[in-house]
């Protein structure tokens, strides 16, 4: 066995050749050096496009350079996406990357309890020797890892086949499970593979634009110029229980009670099928299960839809004449309908609709899944959690033997069962099975559902490693090792945006000080590890983009037409599949099943549907409120680590926590405009400063889930399909804050 310096001296000289020179001496070098990493601009002086790294629209923006290095950015004008436009966190993706919380050694935990500075290579030891530890101790299971769907798909895939093949461990899952497990499950058992099936012409094309749990203006502000941009005049139905920035831009807005929505759309489809507005030739070609679907909705009339929703009769059956008399109608959700225990079925009941309409596989239609992070789709395809690379099953010996045969590795280095999930996980650590955790690119002390509970579970870890931009997330600070990445800007790779375009992300900036791209962490660490045999073709994330072609192949994301990133670049992104011998393309924007035929093997999409079910937390006289949660404004990301740091957009943000509450809810409480409250549920306690405001309604209240505390209050249920955490309801009550509590 070499000794730790020495592989590192081997690795250090396999990695990336765009990471420049990058040798042991250098590494050795005082903070601040920059390792070697060269831009990768060709041209010092120059323009170059690369797309957003923060919310999956995935604009374009053009990084302007000096002497090589981006000295500012504007939207690119010439791309699809976002045609000159950006929201503030693209025009300032630049600012975070400077903030003096950057990770810039790697940082260890000492006897004392406090997180030091250590060498990169005997980072890479203690990654390795505790990891070993834990699994020769308590076997391979004992270890696992949490990812995330904002790093480039390259750095995914080397992250899940290094933890899976390489180190043995089956259990790794990611933060897309909070945002995107139910899409694709839903996708996935419906179409037959996790297939969004739109372009984002489709705003465009509608006469009908129907959005559940999705507030565009805020989340998604860029998709909304599309909708801005459609010439027909169209309808646009918002059903969310909150009248939110959309809602109000809507022309109705059906103000639901909370997570009613499936009563509400198998009322609507009852109401289609009693009226007639179906497309019965594509019923019948096209799908399996309408008879089971109509007996399924027949019980579910207006009269119970308007007393489950809350909703006038008159109003839903409004929706239902516009969807079913609609020529183009398109249907798309976020998170209302993802993030809850049933929400499997509910985007699946959206799905039925547009199918039973017909409305699929033509322009301006579809039942469409806005994606939330840059890479969200990235990592659904091949982070190798859940799915197998390229979209397969880890329970198929088929599957199994041809990413093995591509790859080059032994079929038993593939674990024949898919991951638990990341509640599961965590309930692995709780029950004492799982020892030792590693957290690429995710926040979870932050993120994660019923926050205490989640940090008191991370301080049981014998090994907790954190490899984050910046030391100072909630997550990295109680981790015994911290691994200091390079962010969006200072590396490249691509990520796959909600209508599946690929796009180009470069490196126009140097990672501060001996923070490494994702990408050569995950090298050093393999080979530190001793398998780095497996990845001498992934050399560097082009390379592996080349065999993320070859395991795409013949799968419904076939990317093998795509040549080389510079085929990325000239074609300002291309959507998947792009088949070898197809890379001549009519137009630049393409939907799915224009031909009817889904991915099950008899080519019909599943009619699937299930009966509601009762809220898990229900309100009670003790704690009479609903809460919802959600992104509050288009300048804040998730955990705020990186839109924090930008002094401009913390002026376009609340930067003190605040509640959202009916003004007849305040007033009945004596609670003033501004003041603060006490949030508290049954698990925790919020602070905040009292937003009273029409925009939700009485008995219900809104916290941001920006907020550092705002998960201390959500209730940890999941849906039975997707294990997606229901973020956006829980039994809540409210009060003026008092001296005493200052300190929460
Ligand atoms: N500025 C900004 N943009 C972002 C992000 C960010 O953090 N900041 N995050 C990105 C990510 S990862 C994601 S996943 C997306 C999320 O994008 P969205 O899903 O659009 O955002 P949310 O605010 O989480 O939730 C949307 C709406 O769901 C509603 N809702 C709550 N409960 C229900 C219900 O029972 N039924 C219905 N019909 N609606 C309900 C809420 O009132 C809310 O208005 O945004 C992406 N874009
Ligand atoms: N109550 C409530 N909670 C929610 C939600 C909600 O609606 N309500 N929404 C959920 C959803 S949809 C999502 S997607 C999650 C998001 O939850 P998180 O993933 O926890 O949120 P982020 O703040 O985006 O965390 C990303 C982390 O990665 C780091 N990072 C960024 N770029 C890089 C990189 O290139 N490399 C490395 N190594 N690190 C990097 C950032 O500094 C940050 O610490 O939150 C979920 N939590
Ligand atoms: S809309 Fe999304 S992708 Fe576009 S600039 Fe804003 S954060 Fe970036
Ligand atoms: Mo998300």
């Amino acid at each position: 066995m070499k000794a730790p310096r020495e592989l590192m001296a081997d690795a250090l000289s396999l990695l990336h050749q765009k990471e420049g020179p990058l040798t042991a001496e250098l590494l050795r070098k005082p903070a601040g050096f920059g390792i070697g990493q060269v831009p990768l601009a060709k041209q010092p002086d120059a323009t170059t496009t690369a797309v957003c790294g923060f919310c999956s629209t995935g604009c374009g923006l053009e990084l302007h350079l000096k002497d090589g290095e981006a000295i500012g950015l504007s939207p690119a004008r010439d791309y699809s996406v976002n045609f000159g436009m950006a929201c503030p966190k693209g025009w300032e993706a630049l600012t975070p990357l400077k903030a003096k919380d950057r990770a810039t050694v790697p940082l260890i935990r000492n006897e004392r309890g406090a997180l030091v500075p250590v060498a990169w290579d005997r980072a890479l030891e203690a990654f390795v020797r505790r990891f070993k530890a834990i699994q020769e101790k308590h076997g391979k299971d004992s270890v696992a890892w949490l990812g995330t769907g904002q790093i480039p798909t390259e750095e995914l895939a080397m992250l899940g086949a290094f933890a899976k093949f390489g180190m043995g461990v089956v259990h790794g899952d990611g933060n897309t499970r909070q945002c995107m497990a139910t899409a694709a499950v839903a996708y996935k058992q419906a179409f037959g593979f996790d297939a969004p099936p739109y372009a984002y012409e489709d705003f465009e094309q509608s006469d009908v634009i129907v959005l559940v749990g999705s507030n565009l203006c805020i989340a998604h502000p860029i998709l909304w110029e599309h909708v801005c941009r459609n010439p027909h005049q169209p309808e646009i139905v918002v059903v969310d229980p909150r009248r939110t920035e959309t809602a109000m831009n809507a022309t109705l807005h059906l103000q639901l009670a909370p997570k009613s929505d499936l009563t509400l759309f198998y009322a609507v489809i009852q109401h289609l099928i009693s009226r007639g507005w179906l497309d019965r030739e594509f019923i019948d070609a096209h799908t399996s299960g309408f008879e089971e679907l109509a007996r399924h909705v027949a019980p579910f009339t207006l009269a119970r839809a308007a007393e489950a929703t809350g909703l006038a009769q008159d109003a839903i059956a409004r929706l239902a004449q516009l969807i079913g008399t609609g020529k183009r109608v398109s249907i798309w959700w976020t998170m209302g309908v993802n993030q809850s225990y049933e929400g499997v079925r509910l985007a699946q009941a959206l799905m039925n609709l547009a199918l039973i309409t017909g409305n699929i596989g033509r322009p301006g239609t579809g039942a469409n899944s806005i994606t939330g992070q840059c890479n969200a789709m990235g990592s659904r395809l091949f982070s190798n959690t859940t799915s197998l690379l390229g979209g397969r099953d880890f329970s198929n010996p088929e599957h199994r033997a041809t990413v093995a045969q591509i790859l080059g590795i032994s079929q038993e280095r593939i674990p024949d069962r898919p991951s638990l999930a990341y509640d599961q996980i965590l309930e692995g650590v709780l029950a004492g099975k799982i020892k030792g955790l590693w957290i690429v690119a995710t926040n979870t002390a932050h993120s994660w559902i019923n926050q205490n509970d989640a940090v008191d579970i991370l301080k049981r870890l014998d090994f907790l490693v954190v490899q984050d931009m910046y030391t100072t997330t909630e997550t990295a600070r109680v981790a015994h090792l911290v691994l200091p990445a390079a962010g969006w800007g200072e590396k490249e790779g691509t990520f796959i945006n909600s209508e599946r375009r690929i796009g180009l992300l470069k490196k126009v900036v140097r990672a501060p000080g001996e923070a490494l791209a994702d990408f050569s962490i995950f090298k050093l660490l393999a080979e530190a590890w001793g398998v780095g045999d497996l990845f001498r073709r992934w050399t560097d994330p082009e390379a592996v983009f080349q065999i993320l072609k070859e395991l795409s192949r013949g799968q419904p994301c076939d990317i093998t037409g795509i040549e080389d990133y510079a085929m990325l670049d000239d074609r300002r992104g291309i959507q998947w599949p792009l088949r070898a011998g197809e890379n001549v393309l009519p137009q630049s924007q393409r939907r799915l099943f224009a031909d009817g035929r889904f991915f099950h093997a008899d080519g019909k999409a599943r009619l699937l549907f299930d009966a509601p079910r009762p809220v898990p937390e229900a309100t009670t006289p003790e704690y009479p409120f609903v809460l919802l949660t959600g992104r509050g404004s288009s300048s804040q990301w998730h955990t705020g680590t990186r839109t924090e740091k930008s002094a401009v957009l913390r002026r376009l943000y609340p930067n003190e926590p605040y509640v959202e509450l009916s003004p007849t809810d305040a007033e009945r409480l004596s609670i003033q405009p501004g003041s603060w409250v006490i949030v508290e549920s049954r698990r925790g306690q919020f602070r905040a400063r009292a937003h009273p405001t029409h925009v939700v309604r009485p008995g219900q209240l809104f916290v941001p889930m920006h907020y550092a505390k705002a998960n201390q209050l959500t209730f940890p249920a999941f849906d039975p399909h997707s294990r997606q955490p229901s973020y956006k309801h829980c039994a809540v009550r409210v009060r003026p804050a008092e001296a005493a509590d200052q300190l929460v």
